[in-house]
């Protein structure tokens, strides 16, 4: 049992902890388990507690708090209040209902000039008390904590024997206001306000507005996520699109019993709407809490490494991007499209890690202006967070200015740059050894590939990426396995930093075809051959027992 001591303020608590947890090591976004991991007693109090100790400037500082809406949002901010006010945090900014999406959290952060903030969510994860929740953790720049943050974090955790909480009962979410505990502020805001102004300035949202009030129909499904208020202020409110054009827009604790992750898999509904090439011209979906973005159009879907690399060919139709881009960025396994489009362009790309962390220090230091991740996620330096609504209104200006189909804008993109043909296969939920160890043999066979062929090509190189910062010069290693043949063609292996249950692996497949090759495949075809092979290398179905993928992008 926890002991609790009551300090000089009757009501500032200071609980101890029997043993600190060993376990609360942040993955690729955060702390992330299931619902019921987090239910244990003093969990999330400890993870919050070794954040509010090592997050510099909290004292006197200003948070930014809000979720997702899943189940444990409010409890979680009412903890985070309680607790952040007994580390004399001036003032805390919340959101009515709790609900924030992480890119509206990113910009509160940056216009606030707060120390950061605490982003409740486990992004597209299910959620309920059979899902998972999350905490996702912001430095000052409104960006995911980067990693030496996350470490002295991680390192406070295995020390940890007390954390501080006022005992005080909830802030009432409900509506805005202005409350305090002891000498803190909490401020209760509207959370939709100040992005939708943001996305306003951005975009020439007339111009959209005409265009889609002219017979060109959209649906959008927010997975009963938090994009749901924000995209019915921006589309049926703003763009003036009929009622129903979101779907799904009301947040829900367990998002319908649905998994809010934006894919051909999980969004079906969405995609045979538009697959079928019945009612609408376009329609895009958002993950759980609105970073991540997918595009389709009728009979047709965006793959998000193409959707990066068309973006950026296009940056000059949106009003804030019309001086052109400085510079460019996308995660390793994303395929190279958008490096052809850079090339282009003459202007620098890079390549991170995967991880919105990673681009960061790019986006601060003015090096780059779009940036990108193959996992449903482009963003731009407007914010620090890749961003899911203003993917989607980045589409439908290039839409509203080229007044053609998505369909059409894909085909001009390949006829001039070739196309990048792309798929990632994930296996998810394999024993965790198991995963390991195919991993691990994979690695140590890769010195032994380069020279040797490999799905009728020469390996040119084979390792396991390490990323050195360009600002910082910091070094991440171990980032994924790359096979890169000689005509270009790439393999990567991972193994995901964001799943719950057991391991997840990750293959991404890319082979490039130049514009007078056929343009016009079915992508699992086109790479059937690398498919196969690193099948075959990689034991994946004789390891896993898994005959195909799980989910196929
Ligand atoms: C996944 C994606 C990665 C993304 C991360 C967080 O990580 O692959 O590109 O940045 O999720 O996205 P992993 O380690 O499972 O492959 V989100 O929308 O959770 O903030
Ligand atoms: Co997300």
């Amino acid at each position: 049992m926890s002991s609790k001591d009551l300090t000089s303020d009757n009501n500032l608590l200071r609980v101890c902890l029997d043993k600190p947890f060993s376990d609360q090591k942040p993955g690729t976004s955060g702390l992330r388990k299931s619902t019921k991991y987090f239910q244990q007693s003093n969990y999330l109090e400890s993870f919050l507690e070794a954040i509010l100790q090592t997050l510099p400037g909290i004292e006197g500082g200003i948070l930014v708090v809000g979720g997702d809406g899943r189940f444990g949002n409010k409890h979680g901010i009412d903890v985070i209040i309680r607790m952040a006010a007994a580390h004399g945090v001036n003032k805390i900014i919340t959101t009515v209902d709790g609900i924030l999406s992480t890119p509206a959290a990113s910009h509160l952060i940056r216009t606030e000039k707060a120390v950061g903030g605490i982003i409740l969510s486990a992004s597209h994860n299910p959620g309920g008390s059979e899902g998972d929740f999350g905490v996702k953790i912001n430095g000052p720049n409104g960006g995911p904590a980067v990693e030496s943050l996350t470490d002295a974090i991680y390192a406070k955790t295995t020390k940890l024997d007390h954390y501080l909480i006022f005992n005080h009962d909830p802030i009432s979410l409900d509506s805005s206001g202005t409350h305090a505990i002891s000498n803190t502020i909490i401020e209760v805001i509207d959370g939709i306000d100040a992005y939708v102004e943001l996305m306003q300035k951005i975009f020439d949202l007339d111009k959209i507005r005409d265009f889609l009030n002219n017979d060109f129909h959209i649906a959008f499904d927010a997975m009963h996520a938090v994009t749901g208020p924000y995209a019915i202020r921006l589309f049926e409110g703003l763009l003036n699109t009929p009622s129903g054009t979101v779907r799904n827009g009301v947040p829900l604790e367990d998002f319908g019993g649905c998994h809010p992750d934006p894919n051909l898999t999980y969004a079906k509904d969405l995609a045979s709407l538009l697959l079928e090439g019945k009612d609408f011209a376009f329609g895009a979906a958002c993950d759980g809490d609105g970073d991540r973005n997918m595009i389709l159009g009728r009979n047709c879907f965006v793959n998000p490494s193409d959707s990066l690399a068309l973006l950026t060919a296009n940056a000059t139709c949106v009003p804030a991007y019309s001086n052109g881009l400085v510079g460019v960025a996308r995660s390793m396994p994303t395929s190279s499209a958008v490096d052809v489009v850079a090339k282009d362009l003459g202007i620098d790309c890079f390549e991170t890690p995967t991880g919105w962390k990673f681009f960061g220090n790019l986006l601060d230091s003015g090096q780059i202006t779009l940036c990108g991740e193959e996992s449903f996620g482009t963003g731009s330096n407007h914010v620090r967070e890749k961003d899911g609504l203003w993917s989607v209104l980045f589409w439908l200006q290039i839409l509203a200015e080229k007044k053609c189909s998505v369909q059409d804008l894909m085909r001009q993109h390949w006829a001039k740059f070739g196309r990048h043909y792309y798929s990632r296969h994930d296996y998810e939920s394999i024993e965790t050894d198991k995963a390991q160890d195919l991993y691990m043999r994979v690695e140590s066979l890769l010195p032994s590939l380069i020279g040797s062929s490999f799905a009728s090509h020469n390996v040119s190189l084979a390792d396991n990426f390490t990323y050195r910062d360009p600002v910082d010069g910091s070094i991440t290693n171990r980032q994924g396995l790359r096979i890169i043949l000689d005509d270009g063609s790439r393999v990567v292996l991972r193994l995901s930093g964001t799943g719950t249950q057991g391991a997840t692996l990750r293959v991404y497949l890319e082979r490039y075809v130049s514009s007078n090759g056929n343009l016009t495949q079915d992508p699992q075809e086109a790479l059937a051959e690398l498919i196969q092979t690193i099948d075959s290398f990689a034991e994946i179905t004789k390891r896993t027992g898994m005959k195909r993928p799980t989910v196929i992008t």
